[in-house]
């Protein structure tokens, strides 16, 4: 990289660190309290030495991921290779339906943002991407691609994770 202006020149970089500050809040709110749970529903970031399972998810230009459903249980740690062939960007992020919400209207605000938080995968057309995450929780895990016009258009996807 040969950018030598400052990041605090660059409206986009602003918007990536504001949006990953204020998701972070969000997805890592219960971590801060101390009544029981310690970690969120949808699960943690893991380490590549912890996979039990490896799962391939494609994004398409259809606003599509597939498999859209992805059964897994509680206490897998999966790696999710995130592939896009499609010719546009697009993303592969989980949370919970009202993280997803609140992240994509920061998104339509600040188009250019990009995402480093370890529940996403922001792929570029033709690469693929990487999410460990371990199901700490049995239930509907939600995951969604957060680009503008994507997840209105459905590009949505759910885990359902057994008991
Ligand atoms: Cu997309």
């Amino acid at each position: 990289m040969t950018n030598t202006r400052s990041m605090f020149n660059s409206p986009s970089l602003v918007a990536a660190a504001l949006c990953f500050a204020a998701f972070s809040a969000q997805a890592g709110g219960t971590h801060a309290d101390n009544h029981g749970h310690s970690e969120s529903t949808i699960g943690k970031p893991a380490k590549m030495s912890q996979v039990t399972k490896t799962i391939t998810v494609d994004m398409g230009d259809d606003m599509r991921f597939t498999p859209e459903k992805i059964n897994v249980r509680k206490g897998d740690v999966v790696h999710f290779i995130v592939k896009n062939s499609g010719k546009v960007k697009h993303e592969m992020v989980l949370g919970t339906p009202k993280e997803l919400a609140a992240h994509y209207k920061q998104m339509l605000k600040f188009p250019g943002m990009v995402h480093e938080d370890p529940q996403t995968a922001s792929v570029a057309p033709g690469q693929s991407g990487d999410i460990v995450w371990a199901f700490t929780n049995s239930g509907i895990v939600d995951f969604a691609c957060l680009q503008p016009g994507h997840f209105d258009a459905g590009m949505k996807g759910q885990f359902n994770v057994a008991k």
